[in-house]
């Protein structure tokens, strides 16, 4: 366990740091800023997968102040919070599959699922 709420936001935050990285990678790749390499792209795919479990464990009550991006709406709406946050992880566990397969319809679909699954946990839980 978490000694206070400063640990559970560095731990949070450590955990999407990663996530941003990876998915940031593919979508280098994704954009054609980089060229495709299907490899990375699923090494990538399957990190994000495992590392999308990582940060719903910091968010701890009372880890709403401090160095946080979190808005406090995050504990005031909790359960669908963790719905969506779920969405997420089943979404990028979605993309490693099809990742691994390498369907380049089915991998674009999959990340721009798991992109929005991003995006639409920050637009409304997180700060601008
Ligand atoms: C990223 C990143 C996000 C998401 C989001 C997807 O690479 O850092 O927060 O993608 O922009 O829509």
């Amino acid at each position: 366990n978490f000694e206070d709420a400063k640990d559970a936001i560095q731990y949070r935050q450590s955990g999407f740091s990663l996530i941003a990285y990876n998915f940031g990678d593919m979508g280098a790749m994704m954009k054609g800023k980089k060229p495709f390499d299907a490899e990375t792209f699923a090494m990538r795919a399957k990190n994000v997968a495992a590392l999308s479990h990582i940060p719903f464990e910091g968010f701890i009550e009372g880890s709403d102040k401090g160095d946080t991006e979190a808005l406090a709406k995050v504990w005031q709406d909790k359960a669908d919070f963790d719905a969506k946050m779920k969405t997420f992880q089943e979404n990028a566990a979605i993309l490693a599959t099809v990742a691994q397969k390498g369907d380049q319809a089915e991998i674009k679909q999959a990340f721009m699922d798991t992109g929005k699954s991003c995006k639409g946990c920050h637009d409304v839980y997180k700060k601008d």
